[in-house]
C-alpha cells in the first residue's frame, strides 16, 4: 500500500509494477460488464492491459492521447525524460490497453496519486487522461480501463478518487461508481496557455 517505487531492469521497462494489476478484484466495482471482463482477462486474447512501457513511444501512445486533447510535438527524448521522472517520483500509474496483433495502443487512463496530510496522511487518487480508440467500440474498453485504474487507486490506499470530465460523460462515469456530490461537484480551472 502507498506510493510504490518500482525499479525494474528488464528491457521492456514498465512505469510501475505490472503485478499490481493481477491483484485487482473486479467484483468490488459497481460497474457491470457483459460479458464479464477484467484487466487480467480483457475479453480477447489479443488485448493486453498493462502499465505504460518506455517502448510505447513507438506504439502510438502520444497519437492516442491526441484523440483526447492537444499533445504537441513530443520527441522521443522528451518522452523518455518524462517517463524517467514519473517513474522516479512514483505515484504515476499510466495504464494502457494494447492490441498485440498490431502492436498499437488503443486505450489509456492514468491514476495519479497525491500525498496528503489530511485524512491521517492519506492519499488521493485522480483519474486522468482517459482515452479509447473509437474504432474499438463495443468491447467495453472505456469501462475496463477506468475500472482498472479506479481499483488500482483503492489497492494503493487512496481514500478517494476524483475526476473532471466533459458534461456529456457524467452519465458514463456514474455507471462506474463516480458521484456528483451535492454542493461539492464543481471543477474550476485557471488556464495558463491559450486553448488550442
Ligand atoms: C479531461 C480528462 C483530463 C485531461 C483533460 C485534458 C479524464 C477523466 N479527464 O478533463 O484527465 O487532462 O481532459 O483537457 O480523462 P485539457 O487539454 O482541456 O486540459
Amino acid at each position: 500500500m502507498g506510493i510504490e517505487k518500482f525499479t525494474d531492469v528488464k528491457p521492456s521497462e514498465y512505469l510501475y509494477n505490472p503485478e499490481i494489476l493481477t491483484r485487482l478484484d473486479f467484483s468490488r466495482s459497481p460497474a457491470t460488464f457483459s460479458p464479464k471482463i477484467s484487466a487480467a482477462q480483457p475479453g480477447e486474447e489479443w488485448l493486453k492491459v498493462r502499465p505504460l512501457q518506455r517502448s510505447d513511444y513507438d506504439k502510438g501512445f502520444l497519437q492516442l492521447l491526441g484523440q483526447l486533447t492537444s499533445v504537441g510535438n513530443v520527441s522521443k527524448k522528451q518522452f523518455d525524460e518524462r517517463f524517467t521522472q514519473m517513474k522516479q517520483s512514483g505515484g504515476y500509474y499510466v495504464t494502457v490497453i494494447e492490441d498485440t496483433r498490431v502492436g498499437r495502443l488503443i486505450g489509456a487512463a492514468t491514476l495519479t496519486v497525491e500525498q496528503k496530510f489530511i485524512h491521517n496522511c492519506s492519499l488521493r487518487g485522480r483519474l486522468e487522461d482517459v482515452v479509447v480508440n473509437d474504432t474499438y467500440r463495443g468491447k467495453q474498453l472505456g469501462k475496463l480501463i477506468v475500472v482498472t485504474v479506479s481499483l488500482l487507486a483503492q489497492e494503493v490506499g487512496c481514500y478517494k478518487m476524483s475526476l473532471d470530465c466533459k458534461d456529456k460523460l457524467i452519465k458514463f462515469y456514474e455507471t462506474l461508481g463516480y458521484k456528483m456530490e451535492a454542493g461539492n461537484s464543481n471543477a474550476m480551472n485557471m488556464r495558463f496557455e491559450d486553448p488550442s
